[in-house]
């Protein structure tokens, strides 16, 4: 495994991802002050082998005052394997769900696509984002997916499909981008909440996380490429870790 601050790997993503992990970017610095948040240094980049081929990873991470890690990751398996993922975690003070999106292809296809804002209050989301996301238009993919059993994490608005056209490649970036508008725009809004419901938010974002780390497909890339062991220290350090016990005054 190595180190290194470059992050190289966009260049040759699949064009999907390429135009997601801008979109993204673009978002996040047209709406919120970013200030850098450090991973673990061995953890920014890293690369391994899975079946002879080689997996790289490389991670963007951010903080603002109302998010506490906002984190995007590109991975490539040789020429067989794309992903984007992307988290943001609200700090547990503010009343905000989980921004989540993951897109994984191969051979210039893209077989799951995943956007969601869910919920960690009491798995309900603000009136604020039920509000605005109900009144985005509905969209119709070709190709909804089933989520998996963990996925009651995901809220109404939850969209998993596989895009089957350039036309639905586009209308997917526009919803990411359409949901992150709103989580920003509401997250710079928002006031902190009590201690009683800061406690409950942090039980929904440890639901949340205790919930993804069972997706097994994420773990077996992992295992796989750098073992079980760091595969789980991965997921609950990088991906998916749990947010650490807040102290009250
Ligand atoms: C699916 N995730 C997958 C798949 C792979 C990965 C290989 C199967 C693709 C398919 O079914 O077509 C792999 N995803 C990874 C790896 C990383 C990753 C290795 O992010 C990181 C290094 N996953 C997330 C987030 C969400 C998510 C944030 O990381 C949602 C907000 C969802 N990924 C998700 C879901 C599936 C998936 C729901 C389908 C799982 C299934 O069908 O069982």
């Amino acid at each position: 495994m190595s180190t290194t601050s470059a992050f190289s790997l966009r260049e040759q993503q699949n064009p999907l991802i390429r135009q997601l992990a801008d979109c993204i970017e673009a978002v996040w610095h047209k709406f919120l002050d970013l200030a850098p948040y450090n991973l673990p240094a061995e953890l920014g980049y890293v690369e391994g082998k899975l079946e002879g081929e080689r997996l790289t990873i490389e991670n963007r991470c951010y903080q603002t005052p109302q998010f506490r890690k906002m984190h995007m990751e590109l991975a490539k398996v040789g020429p067989v394997l794309d992903i984007l993922h992307c988290v943001i975690f609200p700090r547990p003070e503010y009343d905000l769900p989980m921004f989540g999106c993951d897109l994984v292809g191969g051979r210039g296809q893209i077989s799951a696509a995943i956007v969601d804002l869910s919920p960690v209050n009491t798995g309900y989301l603000p009136t604020s984002y039920t509000n605005a996301l109900s009144a985005l238009p509905p969209l119709a993919f070709s190709q909804p997916r089933a989520l998996p059993d963990w996925g009651d994490i995901f809220s109404e608005y939850c969209t998993f499909v596989r895009p089957s056209s350039p036309e639905e490649e586009k209308l997917f970036v526009q919803r990411v981008q359409e949901f992150l508008e709103i989580h920003c725009s509401l997250a710079n809004a928002s006031q902190p909440v009590s201690p009683e419901q800061m406690e409950q938010i942090l039980a929904g974002q440890r639901n949340y996380c205790t919930k993804q780390q069972k997706n097994d497909k994420t773990r077996r890339v992992l295992e796989k490429a750098f073992g079980t062991d760091w595969a789980e220290h991965y997921m609950n350090t990088v991906l998916f870790d749990l947010p650490a016990e807040v102290s009250r005054s």
